[in-house]
């Protein structure tokens, strides 16, 4: 009697149990890590059928893993991506998000919001190495100080950083807000309106340059390389670019090393193939396209290096991986480096439109993959997502209720789980805005050149409406609007119940 009811009593505790550990999944907290390259193009991976450059570690991570044809960044440049990236609200939202110069205020709040703030109340470790581009502090940095408010304020508990692009001055890395190997007796100065006096420029001494600039970047000189804005002191703490990825990795893996412990969040921005490129010598000439292509070669091994230290530490399986771009390609973004005289017939966008700056697809739809071995099963998908869905799809992933509005919950896909993506996003190329919806896409009149001659990209300008059917044109060369008014009023209307009607609309252009 008594063994019996033992036994019932066992029995009960077990299948409770059991129902309750079903009911709820217990969410899982792998590491995360976010790499996040700068200006790579839709066409300049060899899984995506370049062929002039080899990108293996990327191909094999991206074939492992689920590759998505449709994956976005939310804007054809730096700053309002990674605002959107870390955030998870459409940078758009947010005036200040636009390129910004090396002595930008902060451009996120410091209560806003974001994704490592997320992941470091779900009890993670978090870190940036490599480039911000968000803006520093609140207006008139002291760059021999402490530069705060950073990323040290919006939720990464360890930062190390370059400020915002390696064309722009200051040229040296920031590591949790100090200055890394700065003199106090040489201090650095920075501004960006006018030059300090005695200082050599691009435009007064191309003598010393190594590298000429085309437009732009013809300020302080630095290595031998004209920047964008003036820069004074701080001598020891300047960078050595071609040694700024094996400088990034290095950092990177002592990281993982040393934090492999407890769950880490890692967002691990590359500064390739972005100007100046500057690839470590034993890189010269592995690509056939010059420096931009040895800068993604470069890249891709350091991708392989990543992955080894993940694997010679024991975490790879429990590691999961997000790969995407922060804009479109672009050849020449300022210096003489041969990168269009090489490209030879290599498609940085592949079959898309545009390029960085342009509201047609290859400003925005560039390489994404996610990798978790073991867990993400080899695929591929058309659906539609945005790096402005992260932030809520890893909130659930660990289990965290945070959500904003913009940012869709697509773990499922992004795990390959699920086909379902989004329905629509607006896109935005350099404070212009467009709009996608299933197969279509709808780009409101806007003025300015249609080609930006200095970069040879088209922008998506034009007096007139223009309506896409990506899945029949993918090269948006058939304009619709005109033939399909009833389709081009849906998707303004969708389109303006997102976006409001303040996108720079041309007024004196009706739809119909
Ligand atoms: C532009 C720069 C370009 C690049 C870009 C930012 C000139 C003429 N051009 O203003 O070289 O630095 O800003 O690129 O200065 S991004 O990928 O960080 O958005
Ligand atoms: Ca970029």
């Amino acid at each position: 009697m008594i063994l019996k009811f033992e036994f019932t009593g066992l029995f009960l505790f077990f299948a409770l149990c059991f129902i309750s550990c079903n009911k709820k999944e217990t969410p899982t907290k792998p590491n995360i890590i976010i790499i996040y390259m700068d200006d790579l193009g839709y066409g300049d991976v060899s899984y995506n059928g370049a062929s002039k450059l080899q990108t293996p570690n990327m191909d094999a991570m991206a074939m492992a893993g689920m590759r998505f044809n449709n994956g976005y960044a939310t804007s054809a440049t730096c700053t309002p991506s990674r605002y959107a990236l870390l955030t998870g609200v459409y940078p758009w939202r947010e005036k200040r998000a636009k390129i910004l110069a090396g002595t930008a205020p902060l451009i996120i709040g410091t209560d806003q919001m974001t994704l490592p703030k997320m992941l470091k109340q779900e009890g993670y470790q978090t870190a940036i190495i490599g480039k911000w581009h968000l803006g520093l502090g609140n207006g008139n940095v002291n760059w021999n100080q402490l530069v705060s408010p950073g990323p040290n304020q919006v939720g990464f508990d360890y930062s190390y950083i370059l400020a915002a692009t390696q064309d722009r001055v200051p040229t040296v890395y920031i590591e949790d807000g100090k200055v890394v190997g700065l003199d106090p007796n040489d201090p650095i100065e920075v501004n960006y309106q006018k030059n300090f006096e005695g200082e050599p420029t691009g435009l007064e001494n191309p003598e010393l340059l190594t590298m000429n600039w085309h437009h732009g970047h013809n300020s302080s000189i630095v290595n031998g390389i004209p920047r964008i804005g003036f820069m004074k002191g701080g001598e020891a703490a300047k960078w050595s670019d071609i040694d700024m990825a094996d400088h990034f990795l290095n950092g990177i893996q002592k990281y993982i090393k040393s934090h492999k412990g407890k769950p880490f969040f890692l967002y691990y921005p590359m500064q390739q193939p972005h100007v100046p490129r500057t690839p470590h010598p034993r890189f010269e000439g592995l690509s056939e396209l010059g420096p931009r292509g040895d800068a993604i070669v470069e890249a891709d091994w350091c991708l392989g290096e990543l992955k080894k230290t993940l694997e010679a530490e024991g975490i790879i399986d429990n590691t999961l991986i997000i790969f995407s771009s922060d804009n479109g390609p672009v050849l020449n973004d300022g210096y003489y480096d041969d990168s269009d005289v090489k490209n030879g017939d290599h498609l940085p966008s592949g079959a898309l439109r545009g390029g960085k700056y342009s509201l047609f697809e290859a400003g925005t739809r560039v390489p994404f993959f996610t990798y978790w071995k073991g867990k993400i099963k080899p695929g591929v998908s058309d659906s539609m997502v945005s790096q402005l869905d992260l932030l809520s799809s890893l909130a659930q992933l660990v289990g965290s209720e945070v959500r904003t509005a913009d940012s869709l919950p697509l773990l499922e896909l992004l795990l390959g789980q699920s086909d379902e993506g989004r329905d629509e996003m607006v896109i935005e190329a350099t404070s212009r805005t467009a709009f996608k919806r299933g197969d279509w896409v709808m780009i409101p009149p806007y003025e300015g050149p249609a080609v930006n001659d200095k970069v040879q990209i088209e922008l998506g300008n034009d007096s007139n409406f223009q309506l896409y059917n990506l899945t029949e044109d993918i090269e948006q060369q058939n304009n619709l609007a005109a033939l399909k008014p009833d389709k081009l009023q849906e998707m303004l209307t969708a389109f303006e119940a997102v976006r409001g009607d303040d996108y720079g609309k041309i007024e004196k252009l009706e739809l119909k």
